[in-house]
């Protein structure tokens, strides 16, 4: 395979990922221009190294784990199709989306699935529930240095306490729901894209 051809993307294959994400045409194209920028190793798909050159996600916290995200279990590339399907995500969600049929599937923006994408980066062995010690390791890459083991352990057991109905100890994906559900998140977990 030449390198030349796996810089042009498919008509098809933007009909496609139109219909799986709801972006737009334009907005694909550049997702692309930019997917091809960062993919050094120019084969198509893009590694945790790539993914590391983008600046917003490496002064962010919790980058790391939304890199994490982008790749499917075992593996260690990601091509564009499922670059934008994890993208997806944090596609704002527009008006004439709301009032959607609901016997529709559910798009990958949608508060649902918003909700998921970010209980399964506290969720790191894939369990389903948020452990006390997967609450820990976020609130530490969150906060930093400044607040002892002790002050993040209180905090972790008020959390898992105030949320934690069925009394196992851990946050279920009801539970985090619940626990959200005055909290703005379609707004906080949208990232306006280029038009
Ligand atoms: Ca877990
Ligand atoms: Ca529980």
């Amino acid at each position: 395979m030449g390198s030349r051809a796996s810089t042009l993307l498919r008509e098809e294959e933007i009909e496609e990922i139109k219909k799986e994400t709801g972006f737009s045409h334009s907005q694909i194209t550049r997702l692309y221009s930019r997917f091809t920028s960062l993919d050094k190793g120019e084969n198509g798909t893009l590694s945790r190294e790539d993914f590391q050159r983008i600046p917003e996600l490496a002064i962010n916290p919790l980058g790391d784990r939304i890199i994490n995200a982008f790749f499917p279990e075992g593996e260690d590339q990601v091509n564009f199709r499922g670059f934008m399907r994890t993208l997806a995500h944090f596609r704002p969600i527009e008006d004439n989306e709301k009032s959607k049929n609901p016997t529709a599937s559910e798009p990958l923006n949608s508060r649902t699935n918003k909700l998921l994408f970010a209980f399964r980066l506290y969720d790191l062995d894939r369990d389903d529930k948020i452990s006390r010690d997967e609450l820990l390791q976020v609130l530490r890459m969150m906060v930093g240095v400044n607040i002892s083991d002790e002050q993040l352990g209180s905090i972790a057991d008020r959390t898992i306490q105030e949320a934690d109905t069925n009394g196992d100890n851990s946050i279920s994906f009801n539970e985090f729901i619940k626990v959200l559900e005055k909290v703005d998140v379609e707004q906080k977990m949208s990232i306006r894209f280029l038009h």
